[in-house]
Formats: C-alpha cells, structure tokens, sequence
C-alpha cells in the first residue's frame, strides 16, 4: 500500500493541501515575492467558487503561506475569483486584475488593491466600489462566457495603459485590447491585439517585451529598438501554452506575428513553452535580477479517484528564467539559479563511452529527488535513422510511433524494470541536415495503467554534428521536468510508480540505439526539500 503523501513533490510549489490551478498575479515587491493561485481550499477538485491563494518567498524556493487575498463575495464575482495579474503603477502601487463570474455566470473584469500599503506582505486586498470595470453587454458583442484572464497592463508613449483579455466569437480565438488613462475607465480598443479564425477560446494570454541583446528581461512596458514582443496564449481545446515572437506595432496597437498564427489546422507547428503538461502560464518581470520569470500550472496524470484519496492536486513548474535565444527565433527557458540552492550530494562522471545497448546506474544521488545534468557527443551519424519525408513532422508522434532506440536517461526506474520512464534523444537524417527529437515517455512509468501514460515529444534545434545534445532533469517524486538543448526544448511529465518509489527507484543513463555515443559530462545532486507553504 503506498501513502498518502508518496507522489507529494519536495521542491515544487504546491498549497497545503487540496486543488490549485492557474498562477495568478506573480511578482515582486519591495524585496518579497508573491504567488497568487486558482485555489480551492474545499476539495482535491476544481470548483468554480475558486479564490486567489497567496504565499510569499523570499528566493522563489521555500514559501510562506498568507490569507487568501480574494474569494467569492461581491455579486460581479458571487460564482469565482478566477485568473487575472498584478501590475505595479508608478509609486509602487500593485493593482490585481482579476475575473470575477457574476451571479448570471457572466465574466467581469474588476480590480482590488492592497488595503494597507504599508503592511510589506500585502496581506489583505480590497475590491474596488467601481467593479466591475470590463463586461460583456449588449453594445460590445463579448460572449459572456469567454471573457477572462486579464493580463498584466503596459503604458503607451501616449499615457494610455493597455490590457489584453482572452476571449473567443464562435470558433475564432481573440486578445481583446482594451485602454485607460486611470486604470478605473476601460474602454475597448476597435481592434483585437491579435486574432485566429480557427483556434477557439483564448485563456491566459501573456504579451512582453524581450530583448534582442541577450539574456536580460524587460518590464512589460519598455518598447524601443531592441526589444520583439511575445504574445502566449492557453489554447483551451488542446490544453497547452503557444508562443509567437513579433512585433507589436504601437501605431496601429496591434501584434504582428513573425510566423503563422494560432489557427488549429497548423498548430503542431506553433512553437510551446512546454510540450508535456504546463497551462495557464504567466510571466512577471523580476527587477532585482534584471530577468524575466515564467510560473506555470502541472495538473495530475492520475485518475480524480486517486487525487481526492491523496487530497491535493496540481503543483507549480520550477520558475523558468525566460529569454530570446540569439536567433530570435525562439525562446529559451531555464530554472531560475536559485533552486541551485537545494543541491546536496554530488556526484560526476566524464568520458563514458555509451556503446549501443547499454544501460549505466548512476548511484550516489538520492534518485527519486535529483537533479541531473547530462551530455552527449554523437559520432557515426551516418548511422542515424531517415526521416521519411511521408512523415508528418509531429514530434509527438516521431516519439510514440517511429521511436527505434535512443539514448538518454531512465528515472523513476524500478529494480526489475518493470517501471520507468524515459527522456531521451533520437536523431533523425534527411538529405540536408540532421533533425533531433526530445522524448519523454511515460508509456512504463507505472504499474497502475489508470494514469495518462501519453508520449511526448519536441524538437530540438541543435546541429549534432557540431554541437554536444545535452539534457537536464528535475525529479522530485512524481515529476519529471525536463531540459534539452540547454533550454531550447523542455518537457513536462507526471508519473506515478508503484514499485520504484522513494529509495526503491534508480536512475540510469542509456543507449538503445545504433549510434555511438559518449557521455562527456554527468553531474547528478540530490535535491534538499524545500520550505513549501
Ligand atoms: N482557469 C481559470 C480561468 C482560466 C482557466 C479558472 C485556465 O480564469 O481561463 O480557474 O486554466
């Protein structure tokens, strides 16, 4: 029988107990982070008379937790308190946009502030009398239903601050752009920021500046020469977080995407911060370190039978610092340094030589709470397996149907093999060049078939012929969080052994293919637990 607590993570921000969704309103004020969260304090479940949870940290790893800072009470938000940002005004004022369900289950946009500014945790929050601020009526022609998640407000050149609300008209999915002089009168905007026909409700949409020039972060209304402007959205019918880089054009206020947008026909080709599970995420620009942070949701992969016995669900992703990789052409996410602070024991190996075939355990570290760096060289490429041109270039679907061997790391790994899960690299060849597939695959990760067993997978770009493959895991109980290419491709999974559990699990590095490959640096730590509400 396994306890309760056993797929519990250590590192990993999650509340006391019970449900918790979307990231709401992160940032960072006078030296304190906060995190806001969807929560319901009642159940293991989602319920829509969900409220904003609030902790405070000071170093994103170990958190406090506070009163709620907004529950159902007003009638423009009787039925929920659902996701919304925080934007820091001019003399240090952090305003809450949020989305309140009236009594008619209609969306509304309100505001509430802190009651009390100088209380430095900001621990109580006040609903403004005006709300609610933003709603759907007859005149504006929003659907009341699809019509939420504010985002955090940038200020035009011209005093206007702007903000965008997820939205959809019929099949079409829409970043409303609404305007205020005072924050307290919003008008809406003539034009969406950004549109697609063919894409379906828009939740949690994000747009921010980032630089040209490295890995700096901007604050969400900085424009100038050097900076391109990300819009996310949370496709609400394929449950993941999509990405466009482009330019925001401040004459006409609108998002010009550098490729394709949202449209549902081609959105395997639309780039994600994460290609396993990570929803309704939200950025927040950290100016202390100059950088940007990304927080966002990992739901469970087990059955709600198995959450309400367990009696929490849903925990946050390690904070990802969030940059434009130097070809401007996508984003790099890495956990923020500070979760560095939690390594413990240590153990390294270099120059291993992986012949095909061959499985290494790495021992030392404790492997179920671990963080492990790992790179490859890969000689006799020639060997690589063809990329059939008839393929439809899905790396989920090269993981899961036209996976043949593979090298990588295998965690969570039971004695006997009977459970594993395994993140590993395939390389593919066409005539030009050669492609590189990440896979995590959770199809072994566990005895128990009633959790989503599903295969993921992700390109990452990276030319193996020149460049080493490398591949960084965070492992901590039932998560497994994964880094390739340094950033360029990251893969979020949720697994739940039977048999390889705390101690009972192992971790090993593998090639099950037919190339040659050389491990030329491993480093592995045992990961400390941290301090989580
Ligand atoms: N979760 C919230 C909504 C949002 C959705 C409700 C995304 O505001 O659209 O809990 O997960």
């Amino acid at each position: 029988i396994i306890p309760n607590h056993t797929y519990r993570p250590s590192f990993h921000f999650l509340p006391s107990k019970n449900w918790m969704n979307d990231p709401n309103g992160p940032m960072r004020y006078k030296g304190m982070y906060h995190l806001f969260y969807q929560h319901n304090p009642k159940a293991a479940v989602w319920n829509t008379a969900i409220e904003w949870g609030h902790s405070i940290s000071k170093d994103l790893v170990n958190w406090f937790p506070l009163q709620p800072a907004l529950t159902p009470n007003q009638p423009y938000d009787i039925k929920g308190c659902w996701s919304g940002s925080i934007t820091i005004l001019p003399n240090q004022k952090p305003f809450i946009l949020y989305t309140g369900i009236d009594h008619n289950n209609h969306q509304t946009q309100n505001l509430a502030i802190p009651k009390n500014l100088s209380d430095p945790l900001l621990r109580e929050w006040v609903k403004l009398p005006n709300n609610p601020l933003m709603k759907p009526t007859l005149g504006n022609k929003i659907n009341v239903t699809s019509f939420r998640d504010p985002t955090t407000a940038w200020l035009g050149h011209d005093g206007f601050w702007r903000v965008i609300v997820g939205s959809q008209e019929n099949e079409k999915g829409i970043a409303i752009l609404y305007k205020s002089k005072d924050f307290l009168h919003w008008i809406k905007a003539k034009h969406p920021l950004n549109s697609a026909k063919k894409s379906g409700m828009w939740e949690c949409p994000d747009f921010y500046p980032v630089s040209t020039k490295g890995k700096i972060g901007i604050e969400t209304s900085v424009d100038g020469p050097q900076v391109r402007h990300v819009l996310k959205v949370s496709l609400y019918d394929t449950s993941h977080d999509y990405y466009l880089i482009g330019t925001y054009d401040t004459t006409k206020d609108v998002f010009v995407p550098d490729e394709k947008g949202f449209d549902k026909d081609e959105l395997y080709l639309v780039q994600r911060y994460d290609y396993g599970k990570f929803y309704a995420s939200k950025t927040f620009y950290d100016g202390a370190k100059k950088r940007r942070v990304l927080w966002g949701w990992i739901n469970e992969s087990s059955v709600q039978q198995d959450d309400e016995k367990k009696a929490w669900s849903g925990i946050q992703a390690i904070p990802r610092t969030v940059w434009l990789h130097e070809s401007g052409k996508q984003l790099i996410q890495w956990p923020i340094a500070e979760i560095e602070k939690l390594r413990g024991h240590h153990v390294k190996l270099h120059s291993k030589v992986l012949k095909p075939g061959t499985l290494l355990q790495v021992s030392g570290v404790t492997p179920a709470q671990a963080d492990v760096e790992i790179s490859f060289q890969v000689s006799k490429l020639e060997n690589a397996q063809e990329l059939n041109p008839s393929w439809k270039l899905d790396p989920q679907i090269l993981c899961s149907q036209k996976a043949k061997g593979g090298f990588g790391l295998l965690v969570l790994a039971s004695k006997g093999m009977q459970e594993y899960t395994s993140v590993f690299f395939m390389i593919f060849k066409t005539n030009k060049k050669y492609v590189v597939v990440m896979c995590s695959d959770q199809s072994r990760s566990s005895l128990n078939h009633k959790n989503d067993l599903t295969t993921y997978g992700a390109f990452v770009n990276v030319d193996p012929a020149h460049e080493e493959l490398s591949l960084r895991i965070l492992i901590d109980q039932s998560v497994v969080e994964s880094f390739g290419g340094k950033g360029k491709a990251c893969i979020t999974s949720r697994v739940y052994p039977t048999l390889a559990i705390n101690d009972k699990a192992h971790l090993h590095a593998f090639n099950n293919g037919t190339l040659h490959v050389k491990i030329t640096r491993l480093s592995a730590w045992s990961m400390k637990k941290a301090k989580v509400n």
